[in-house]
């Protein structure tokens, strides 16, 4: 049984550790290994990030550069574009993206790419685990197979597993070695195997009975979130028409010590989870002939969030006597969260769309975000490249309208309120004494 050799390697800190894909959930994963120890290898089909992380940059937000700079100089941490390289690993965690088709169906083509690699490099000895967020089934129906394929055996030649990511970019809190970490196998010896390998690096690890326990779980977790950010966005347009204040109404309910969360309504949901994940969910349900409403419910009031900001762009402008055709509207960030870069799946390039489709002047500010493309995959959108502007005064003075789309906590709300004619809050952004001092018309979701 190849169980009892890998957990020694891994004990005495002797097992070489392969991830590949080194994004926002890899790198990380990558540098925590390396910190506690282990000889990690990054595997990457981007050579710029490899040689980034072998020159000791990092391109990832979360990571510092002088963690990555110390571990390379050290000899722990390497990336490289050579796949051939995976047979010399003990353990290789796939952390590689998993999209959605156009026709929102799941694109699993990343990690059959990832698997096919391992196949061609598999050996007696492995341990393999699937991190990336995936339909249930698809470790034990679709990797299992193909490892299987080359010969080798389960347990006794090699081991296999799923632990969902739960990176929260951003997040000072909660980083991956204080993040509990949930692992199901193919069996018992790879659950038992897979969680002793990340016990390593996080403080408490959370083993369940199977591989397809772990990834209903992720899906469990983001779907959960997709519907109840869906239940805050219809409660704040049910506010919106009944005159109600629907973030006075929400921190009210909060109050409530028990059996109440607090979800926020935004300007549509971002990202490369929140909005994709539940499509898996659905698409397996769909193949057992499943109806999973909730799922595809959240998903259409969630997408309709940016055509309320452009009706309480317009409501705004209208009451100004103006025409959203010709008005200067000037969007505060375009990043899907607060304090990060990345725009993917952002509800701001939807509105942009939309403005732009109406004959408004677009522009934007937003300080992690120097450029947005609207030829990227990644968006439904159109149009010209933007870049970001300077708030200047004069930005301020000559907008029609300010849409605060992302709450990045650098701006000076204070200065926006002074000097904007009128201000669509998606975010809550400007607090009650911003709001009662403002000389600007504040709108708000
Ligand atoms: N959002 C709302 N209202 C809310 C919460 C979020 O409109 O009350 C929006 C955000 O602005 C954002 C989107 O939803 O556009 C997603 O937000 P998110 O906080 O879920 O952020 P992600 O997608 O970067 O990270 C999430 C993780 N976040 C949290 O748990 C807080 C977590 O769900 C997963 O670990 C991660 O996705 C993932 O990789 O699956």
């Amino acid at each position: 049984m190849v169980k009892n050799d890998i957990t020694k390697l891994i004990t005495d800190k002797g097992a070489r550790i392969g991830v590949i894909g080194l994004g926002y959930v890899g790198l990380p994963l990558l540098v925590e290994f390396a910190r506690n120890g282990f000889e990690s290898i990054g595997f990457e089909v981007d050579e710029w990030k490899a040689s980034e992380i072998n020159d000791g940059r990092s391109y990832i937000g979360d990571v510092p550069e002088s963690t990555v700079r110390e571990l390379a100089e050290a000899g722990k941490l390497r990336a490289t574009i050579e796949f051939e390289h995976l047979k010399n690993c003990d353990a290789i965690i796939i952390c590689v993206p998993t999209p959605l088709r156009k026709t929102k169906e799941p694109d699993v083509s990343y990690i059959l790419a990832a698997a096919e690699e391992i196949k061609n490099n598999l050996r007696r000895g492995q341990l393999i685990v699937l991190e990336s967020t995936t339909y249930p089934g698809t470790t034990d129906e679709v990797l299992l197979p193909m490892f299987e394929e080359t010969g080798l055996k389960l347990d006794t030649d090699f081991l296999l597993a799923f632990s969902p990511e739960r990176v929260d970019p951003g997040n000072p809190q909660f980083q991956t070695h204080n993040i509990p970490k949930v692992v199901g196998g193919c069996t018992d010896a790879s659950t038992e195997v897979a969680a002793h390998l990340y016990s390593q690096i996080v403080a408490n690890v959370h083993s369940v009975s199977s591989a397809r326990v772990a990834e209903a779980a992720k899906l469990l977790e983001n779907t959960f979130r997709a519907v109840n950010i869906g239940m805050a966005n219809e409660m704040a347009r049910l506010c919106y028409t009944l005159g109600i204040d629907t973030w006075e109404v929400i921190s009210a309910a909060a109050t409530k010590p028990f059996g109440f969360m607090p979800f926020y309504p935004g300007p549509g949901i971002g990202g490369h989870c929140i909005p994709l994940d539940p499509h898996y969910l659905s698409w397996k349900a769909r193949q057992h002939g499943f109806d999973s409403r909730f799922i595809g419910l959240a998903e259409e009031v969630n997408s309709r969030m940016p055509d309320h900001v452009v009706q309480l762009i317009s409501d705004g402008l209208n009451d100004a006597e103006k025409s959203l055709k010709a008005s200067r509207v000037l969007l505060l960030g375009v990043a899907y969260k607060r304090d990060i870069n990345d725009v993917r799946e952002s509800p701001a390039l939807s509105i942009i769309d939309r403005l732009r489709a109406k004959g408004a002047r677009v522009s934007y500010h937003d300080p992690f975000v120097s450029e947005v493309r609207f030829d990227d995959a990644h968006t439904e959108s159109t149009g010209d490249p933007l870049q970001s502007i300077a708030l200047t005064d004069e930005e301020l003075r000559a907008s029609d309208c300010i849409v605060i789309v992302t709450d990045h906590s650098g701006i000076n709300y204070h200065r926006v309120t002074e000097l904007a004619p009128l201000i669509v809050d998606t975010r809550n952004a400007l607090n009650g004494e911003l709001r009662r001092e403002s000389r600007a018309r504040i709108i708000r979701l």
